[in-house]
Order: structure tokens, then C-alpha cells, then sequence
């Protein structure tokens, strides 16, 4: 076997306020429909779905002055979510979170680094979500998460969980980023974050740049946690997004890219964001992610079809 057996906990957030379009508050339902739980108890995965957090609904967008929209909903989700996947950690399993938009990082973030020194993390994203209010072209918070994980922002959002600084510049990894702003960028060379464009990964490979990520977080961090933004993915292949950007990591390599991750011992926690099922065509994003994730707990081209033979065969039976 060379796929770790987890005891996974699905929570799903249907949190659509860290941006504008409505939509990816559907994303837990639509990941489900497509077929999920199935897919992973196939597999032989423990997994049991906890179902949805209940969050806030009222946005009301720029509550102040600031460059910021919806922070106080957004603040009360996420200490929500923190405390969950804490209690799923603290029960000896893996938190499998199902976006929402990316803004919910914040607290699954939260939620692990309680429990880890050092944690790493892959961002596997069209963008590199670190923006300040003071550098953010939207004021959207799922612009922001990683920037407010490693302490830099908007107190409110730093202070998710009762402390600061969750991720160390130095412990994160970029995979798929194309559209960076400038502030970003500029934090990305100041920090020195480690950072796979879209480009690289087509150089590169996507083995040698998994293989690299895992070696470099490995060696500096006592876990790694992978935060998928679907978005990542060009949008041709997976238009069901709010912010699509051309020239993306394709399917294929991203399949590729978990399909590694499945082997790292090292992998704690996950989550999977920014689907949109209002903006798929024939849930092609959703069904995509399903195959991702099921990828991700070991699930291959033959056990696939295995699973697919054995669930016709039940069909018949009935
Ligand atoms: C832009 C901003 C973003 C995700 C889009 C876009 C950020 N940099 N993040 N989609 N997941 O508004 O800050
Ligand atoms: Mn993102
Ligand atoms: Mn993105
Ligand atoms: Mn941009």
C-alpha cells in the first residue's frame, strides 16, 4: 500500500462573503453530490461527515472605512471552524475541509497550528492570498488568508484562534500562482517565500516540484497541511470559479500532484476551496475536485474502477 489510511473528519464551510459572487457557499453540497463519502469509505478511508458549520449569512460588505469587506462575519466563522478542526485533531483525526471561499484558511490554519510547532503549507492557487488591507485591490478577505496566518493584516483577522502567527513565511510553499499583485510580490522577496509559478511547474514538472515542496517542508516543519484552491487549475478545465485565470496548472498535473501527497505521512490536514456549483457547467469542477481529493486518500485509476464495477453490481442486486 503506498497511501497512508487516515481517519478522516469532513466539515464542509459555506462561507461565500471573503469575495462577491454567490455561490461557493455551495461548494460543500456540490463536492458532496458528486459523490465524496462514497469515493473515500471505497477506498477503505475511516471517514465520517460532521456536516456543515453553521455561519454567519448577513454580509453587509464594508462595515467601516476600512479596505476590508465582511470581517465580522468572517471572524466569527472562522473561530468556529478553528475550534472544530482543533476538536477533530485532538481526536486523533484528519481534517478534510470542503469550501467555501478561501478566506475560511484563516481558521482551519488556526485550528491545526494549535496542535503543531511549525507547520508547513502548500498553497496550491492562481493567487498567493496575501494581500493587507493596506495593499488589496478588492478589500475581499479570501485575498488575505495567508497574509493574516503569518500575523500580517487586520488585527481582527491575526488574532483568529487567540494568537498569532500561525505559519512562518519561511514554512510555506506557492504552487500555480499567476496573478500576484504587487504588494505580494514584494512580500514574497522580503520573506523569501518559496514560490512554484504556473511556469515552473510546466519547466520543472510537477513530480520534481511535490517532491521538492515535501523535501524543503519536511525538513523545516513537523507537519504540512494543503490548501487546494481549485482555482488553481486552468479554467478550462474547471470553470465552476469566481476568479478564473488563463494559463493554469492543468488537471492532469494536478492529479498528478496529490496522487504524491497521498504517500507524505507528514500530510495533516486538508482543504479544498472555491468551488462555485453556480458557475459550473454540468458540475465538471465538482466532480473534477471529487477525483482530486479522492486521489489525495489514495484512490487510483484501478481502484476507481473497481468501485465503479462493485456499485453497478449493488445497483443490479436491488
Ligand atoms: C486578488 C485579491 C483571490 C482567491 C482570488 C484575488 C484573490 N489577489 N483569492 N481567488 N482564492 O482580491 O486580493
Ligand atoms: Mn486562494
Ligand atoms: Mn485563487
Ligand atoms: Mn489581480
Amino acid at each position: 500500500m503506498n497511501f497512508m489510511k487516515r481517519k478522516i473528519s469532513v466539515v464542509g464551510v459555506p462561507m461565500w462573503l471573503g469575495q462577491t459572487r454567490y455561490g461557493t457557499n455551495l461548494g460543500p453540497q456540490g463536492i458532496r453530490c458528486a459523490g465524496l463519502m462514497d469515493r473515500l469509505k471505497g477506498i477503505g478511508q475511516d471517514v465520517v461527515d460532521e456536516g456543515n458549520l453553521s455561519i454567519g449569512i448577513t454580509g453587509c460588505f464594508r462595515q467601516s472605512g476600512e479596505n476590508i469587506k465582511n470581517v465580522k462575519t468572517l471572524v466569527d466563522s472562522s473561530e468556529k471552524l478553528a475550534a472544530k478542526v482543533s476538536n477533530i485533531i485532538q481526536e486523533g483525526r484528519f481534517p478534510l475541509v470542503l469550501g467555501g471561499d478561501h478566506s475560511i484558511a484563516m481558521g482551519t490554519l488556526a485550528g491545526v497550528a494549535k496542535h503543531y510547532k511549525n507547520i508547513g503549507v502548500i498553497w496550491y492557487d492562481a493567487h498567493a492570498d496575501m494581500n493587507t488591507p493596506e495593499t488589496s485591490p478588492t478589500g475581499n478577505i479570501h485575498g488575505m488568508p495567508l497574509a493574516a496566518s503569518m500575523g500580517l493584516g487586520h488585527s481582527a483577522l491575526t488574532n483568529i484562534g487567540g494568537y498569532q502567527g500561525k505559519v512562518k513565511p519561511e514554512h510555506i510553499v506557492l504552487i500555480g500562482a499567476r496573478d500576484v499583485d504587487q504588494g505580494e510580490q514584494q512580500l514574497i522577496e522580503e520573506r523569501n517565500i518559496k514560490m512554484y509559478t504556473a511556469n515552473d511547474v510546466k519547466r520543472l514538472g510537477i513530480e520534481a516540484v511535490i517532491a521538492e515542496s515535501v523535501r524543503y517542508l519536511s525538513e523545516r516543519c513537523d507537519g504540512i497541511h494543503l490548501s487546494f484552491d481549485v482555482d488553481g487549475i486552468d479554467p478550462a478545465e474547471f470553470p465552476g470559479v469566481g476568479t478564473p485565470v488563463a494559463n493554469g496548472l492543468s488537471y492532469k498535473e494536478s492529479l498528478q500532484a496529490v496522487r504524491l501527497l497521498a504517500a507524505a505521512e507528514n500530510l495533516i490536514s486538508a482543504e479544498f476551496v472555491e468551488v462555485n456549483p453556480l458557475l459550473d457547467k454540468d458540475d465538471v469542477t465538482a466532480r473534477l475536485t471529487v477525483n482530486l481529493i479522492g486521489a489525495l486518500f489514495g484512490e487510483t485509476a484501478k481502484s476507481k474502477q473497481v468501485q465503479r464495477a462493485d456499485r453497478k453490481r449493488s445497483a443490479e442486486a436491488i
